[in-house]
């Protein structure tokens, strides 16, 4: 019987989570990056190996690389990027000298993830992370004032933009602001909103068929490199999984998915199969497809979301919300009995809950809240592994 490899993010020595805190939630395998290092710089052997070995002193070891950020040249085809592109080329070469043999990345133009509240509180006084459409819109439309942007709304969405708007006081929209564009956790980025508008005007004359193109050129170059040096590649679906702010989005479904591997068939070419971001939309049927794309996965997000009809959605615990956490976990462990290899997941995020209320935390990343959230996972996972294997 072959079970996943548990693993946690860890944000680096700054991370107020330290290792030994993981240690004891009972991950074996870390999750990080090498946030130090500018965007588009190349990740050294000498520093790869120190992280490597601070990991390894706290009895852990690090799994998978989240991420090795694209810089925003790549998506676009502007400047240096092909200085870039070979940079990346030697950070994966660099990594797998260390035995760090997994990398996750994303295509999202400009942000990351997105959400406009980090602190939604649930019934059960613990805070979650949320997408509340109406002050998405009302940043757009209002505090952003992006050009065009009403063109993309129906009268009815910006009459409730503008309600939304206007019931905001000043701190509302400030902190509205800094959740939007500030940079979460991961992010390489932070903007001003001046900053932010000529961001995203870089994107004017690239389509959702352009940007694709230019990731599968992306991929083609890096994916020979990964290939031969042993390391495979996890892209991470698009958070939320739908064009925002008039910027294209390209990995938000299976079919997305697949014309990428269409493009590069290599076989570094895989997924970081996302639960929290492929399962808002509800087209996205989570068990089906990771077992139909569980040869290219190479590791796992889960997490649950709860959307509604009005196109908002919150972090759910990990076993509640809209995502079938037993149907994907039994697939999960379908494909790793097929692929006879264990695979790793995290628990994404999590609810700030019980003392990690009254401290300073990362924005879906406090320990208490993950803890439950692996807790749980790992006794699922047993659960299922018992029952259907011996
Ligand atoms: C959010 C994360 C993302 C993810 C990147 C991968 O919590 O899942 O920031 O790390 O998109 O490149």
């Amino acid at each position: 019987m072959i079970l996943s490899e548990q693993t946690w993010r860890w944000y680096g020595p700054n991370d107020p989570v330290a290792l030994s805190d993981i240690a004891q939630a009972g991950a074996t395998g870390i999750v990080t990056a090498l946030h130090h290092i500018r965007n588009g710089e190349v990740w050294t052997v000498e520093e790869v190996q120190k992280r490597v070995d601070m990991i390894k002193e706290a009895g852990l070891t690090w799994s998978v690389v989240e991420s090795i950020p694209v810089h925003e040249h790549i998506k676009t085809q502007e400047g240096n990027y092909k200085q870039y592109i070979e940079n990346y080329k030697e950070s994966i070469r660099n990594l797998a000298k260390c035995g760090v043999m997994i990398v996750t990345y994303n295509f999202m133009p400009v942000l990351d993830w997105t959400r406009t509240d980090l602190a939604y509180t649930m019934p059960d006084g613990s805070k979650a992370l949320r997408f509340e459409r109406a002050a998405f819109m009302a940043f757009e439309l209002f505090i952003l004032k992006r050009p065009g942007a009403e063109k993309e709304y129906s009268a009815g969405d910006i009459a409730k933009a503008k309600a939304r708007y206007e019931e905001m006081t000043q701190a509302n929209k400030d902190l509205l602001v800094r959740n939007m564009i500030a940079g979460l956790p991961g992010a390489e980025e932070s903007f001003t909103l001046e900053e932010f508008q000529a961001q995203l005007d870089r994107y004017n004359d690239i389509d959702a068929e352009r940007l694709r193109k230019n990731l599968i050129e992306f991929v083609s170059e890096i994916a020979p490199v990964a290939d031969e040096a042993g390391v495979v590649l996890a892209i991470h679906p698009d958070d939320p999984p739908y064009p925002i702010l008039g910027l294209p989005r390209i990995l938000s479904t299976e079919a997305d998915f697949n014309k990428l591997v269409e493009a590069v068939p290599n076989k570094s070419n895989g997924l970081c199969f996302c639960t929290g971001s492929f399962g808002v939309r509800a087209d996205n049927d989570l068990p089906d497809m990771i077992k139909r794309l569980g040869d290219r996965v190479n590791f796992v997000h889960l997490r649950s979301t709860r959307r509604d009809a009005e196109g908002n959605f919150y972090e759910a615990n990990h076993l509640e919300g809209d995502v079938d956490m037993y149907g994907v976990m039994k697939g999960f462990l379908e494909v790793q009995q097929k692929r006879n290899i264990s695979i790793p997941f995290r628990p994404d995020h999590g609810h700030q809950m019980i003392d990690d209320l009254h401290k300073k935390t990362n924005p879906g990343y406090s320990c208490i809240g993950r803890l439950r959230g692996l807790a749980e996972l790992r006794g699922l996972e047993l659960g299922i592994a018992k029952t259907l294997y011996k």
